[in-house]
């Protein structure tokens, strides 16, 4: 099997760049298993591989990744770095548009006189989404402990207790099961503002007979997971229950229809027609999902504009939901992995039946 590295030269050769300056830290972790987020930068060449980093990390990189060499040059001293590129002898470099700051773009091309630089960003992102079993395996046990933690904080949710507390408990029920930190700022969306989808945890407290939905995940040993439930404090009315039945057909519909050869637009699609005949259809505002792995949200879309194949490999979110301004939002979020033509559902010890407490 080629190394990530390798495939990423054959794909510089592909765009006729000689050489590529690596800023994300995503792709910086995903190339080099380097953990020191942020402050790094990779220098690829066809023949040699080089990480730039400050005095603070030069053990650590050496640790993390043997494959390179480790060059004592910040990511913010534009001319150490520009000088050190000038040394190489490469003319055309690729550089991240999607991942570079205005200013480092800015200073390096400048100071690099005699190279010229081409965009290359989204190639790693390409790469990416390909898991390897390897990978698979960490994204698996990212979903254990956001599974089990979700279990574990049912106990916890009662009258009088606050959004915030319960996210408080969550973060820390991930960091207990060995989480290196959430993957996200953890949403705790209860009654009336289940209907921001994104409602990070408020300092509401939580009455009965209202919604509670819960989005968060687990980012270990470089890969994230994603998870998210809505459960209901006390006995639901008859619209949210009516809510949280279509939300939840419409996520075993995707996951059950899912057949090789379909796109992220097609899996997109089959859960938007059983919402929108359910009568939701402006309700569900957002697209049913995202790949997940070193970043919570990456390739492939799983949206109206998901043109990638879903092939094995892919790890990806399918979450539909439900937003009605004023009275509250339903959201189920699996994520899932291809094995031999079927989704296989990370998440799935998550009970989704409909929860009471
Ligand atoms: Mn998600």
């Amino acid at each position: 099997m080629k190394t990530r590295i390798e495939l990423f030269r054959e794909k510089l050769r592909e765009k006729e760049v000689d050489s590529a300056l690596v800023t994300s830290w995503q792709n910086v972790f995903y190339l080099s298993g380097f953990t020191g987020f942020g402050d790094a930068f990779l220098f690829i060449t066809q023949q040699a591989q080089y990480i730039l980093t400050d005095s603070r990390y030069l053990v650590q990189a050496k640790e993390e990744c043997p494959d390179f060499d480790i060059k004592n040059i910040p990511v913010s001293d534009y001319g150490k770095i520009a000088g050190f590129i000038q040394e190489q002898n490469v003319k055309y470099i690729g550089f991240e548009d999607n991942h570079i700051s205005f200013l480092t773009y800015k200073k390096v091309t400048e100071l690099c006189t005699n190279c010229s630089f081409a965009a290359i960003g989204g190639i790693i992102e390409d790469i990416r989404c390909i898991k390897s079993a390897d990978e698979i395996e960490i994204v698996r046990k990212a979903c254990d402990i956001v599974v089990e933690t979700f279990n574990d904080v049912l106990g916890f949710i009662k009258e009088g207790v606050s959004e915030k507390e319960v996210a408080a408990e969550i973060e820390y029920g991930i960091r207990k099961r060995g989480a290196d930190k959430t993957s996200f700022d953890t949403i705790v969306a209860s009654g009336y503002r289940g209907a921001l989808p994104h409602g990070t945890a408020s300092d509401k407290v939580i009455k009965k007979g209202e919604a509670i939905t819960m989005d968060f995940g687990a980012f270990y040993n470089g890969y994230c997971s994603d998870i998210t439930r809505t459960v209901f404090l006390g006995e639901p009315d008859e619209k949210m229950r009516e809510i949280y039945n279509v939300v939840l057909n419409a996520n075993k519909k995707a996951i059950d229809s899912f057949e090789t050869g379909m796109t992220g637009r097609d899996l997109d699609q089959i859960a938007r027609e059983y919402i929108s005949n359910a009568g939701y259809g402006d309700e569900f505002s957002h697209g049913l999902g995202h790949g997940v792995g070193v970043q919570v949200h990456e390739e492939p879309r799983i949206t109206k504009y998901g043109d990638k194949e879903l092939v094995e490999g892919m790890i990806f979110s399918i979450e539909p939901g439900i937003y009605v301004e004023g009275l509250g939002g339903v959201r189920i979020e699996d994520l899932a992995t291809v094995v031999d033509g079927k989704l296989t559902v990370l998440t799935k010890n998550a009970p989704k039946e409909m929860i009471i407490l």
